[in-house]
């Protein structure tokens, strides 16, 4: 799983970066260094190590979700005279399975606003128009191949493209609309961005923290151009930033004040798995106790190419129970007894928290 995090310059996008992934990194106000960061995001669940202690695994390792920190581009709405993102940075980006959107509602004098003011529904509109205007040079630049070729295939690609491109001419971003399995695996090749999910984050100061909830009402219900394949969630990330630091107990007491239930890296997760309808399931032995993260609905065979794809080449059947019957049971033999362990074949539906043993031969 990889996420881009994207949005005007100065949000906030690398201190949310740093809380994600554990960085510390520093960009002084207006001359912010512009290379692109990456790392990662471990998800905490204290299922692991429950399982882990069943088991005797030796180590244990946590779902992982992979930041691209991308720095930010004066909106060529605002500024038409510049020119976006460079392309690196664009097919880094395509690269991502979504993408969070960083949109600044905190004041701070001392730190610039690209157009003076403080607007998150002006800036969301622009931001996405970015994506739009790469995809629909993308769709152009197709359209143009595939007018010289006379196949089917070719034929009901040319159809698609052309209904995407009407579509971004009008400023529409391709997540907006519900295409078909097959007409998503037609597009899958060109790794549209206005197509991938979008996690819209609002960072907010301390005062307005607490209220939050409307906040994302308003700006929800401010436009009918992004409603679909989107996700809500507000941060706090200068503060948040220095809470991680904290002692345990104090991180507690500032997250209270700020009326937030759970830490920032919490609740982007949560969003996250939301937006893509993501579970997770486990393995485990006495070398490791592992989490995987794919999306709800997937079988057996695809959470077993998720862990490796020999797995999946030589899939045989897997042996599943539930991480909590295995903890109470305190070992697979007397759940095994109990008759609590099935065996799956390849087409059974992972369940949030199944434990799979897979058999395979290669
Ligand atoms: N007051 C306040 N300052 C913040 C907040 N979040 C970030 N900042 C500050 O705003 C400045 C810019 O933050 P960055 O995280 O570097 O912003 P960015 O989006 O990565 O900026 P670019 O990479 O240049 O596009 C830094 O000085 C941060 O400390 C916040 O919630 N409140
Ligand atoms: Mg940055």
């Amino acid at each position: 799983m990889k996420c881009g995090i994207v949005g005007p310059p100065l949000a906030g996008k690398t201190t949310l970066f740093n809380i994600l992934t554990g960085s510390s990194f520093s960009d002084q106000y207006g001359g912010s260094k512009r290379e692109l960061r990456r790392g990662v995001a471990h998800l905490a669940d204290p299922r692991l190590e429950a399982v882990a202690r069943v088991t005797g695994s030796a180590k244990i390792t946590p779902a992982a979700v992979e930041y691209i920190d991308v720095p930010g581009v004066t909106s060529e709405k605002q500024h038409p005279e510049v020119s976006g993102y460079p392309p690196h940075y664009l097919s880094e980006l395509r690269t991502a399975d979504m993408l969070a959107l960083l949109l600044r509602e905190f004041k701070d004098d001392r730190i610039p606003h690209q157009t003076g003011s403080i607007d998150t529904a002006r800036d969301l509109i622009d931001a996405t128009l970015e994506f739009i205007i790469s995809d629909h040079a993308i769709a152009e630049r197709r359209l143009k191949k595939l007018a010289k070729t006379q196949d089917k295939a070719s034929q009901r690609e040319e159809e698609l493209l052309e209904r995407c491109r009407d579509a971004l001419d009008s400023e529409t971003a391709l997540r907006e609309f519900d295409f078909k399995e097959e007409e998503k695996k037609i597009l899958s090749p060109y790794s549209f961005l206005s197509l991938k999910p979008l996690l819209v984050v609002v960072n907010v100061d301390e005062e307005t923290a607490p209220r939050t909830g409307d906040l994302l009402d308003r700006l929800r219900s401010s436009t009918d151009q992004v409603t679909k394949n989107v996700g809500w969630v507000a941060v706090a990330a200068g503060i948040e930033e220095e809470i991680c630091n904290l002692e345990e107990d104090d991180r507690r007491e500032f997250l209270d004040e700020l009326g937030f239930k759970l830490p920032a890296l919490d609740r982007i997760i949560e969003a996250t798995f939301s937006l893509l309808g993501l579970i997770t399931f486990l393995t485990s032995n006495e070398k490791e106790t592992h989490a995987w993260a794919i999306p709800a609905g997937s079988s057996a065979v695809q959470a077993a190419r998720t862990v490796h794809e020999d797995f999946a080449r030589g899939f045989i059947r897997a042996e599943v129970c539930r991480w909590d019957e295995l903890v109470e049971a305190g070992s697979s033999a007397r759940l095994r007894e109990m008759g609590k362990m099935r065996l799956e074949g390849k087409k059974y539906i992972i369940q949030d928290g199944d434990l799979l043993d897979i058999r395979f031969n290669v």
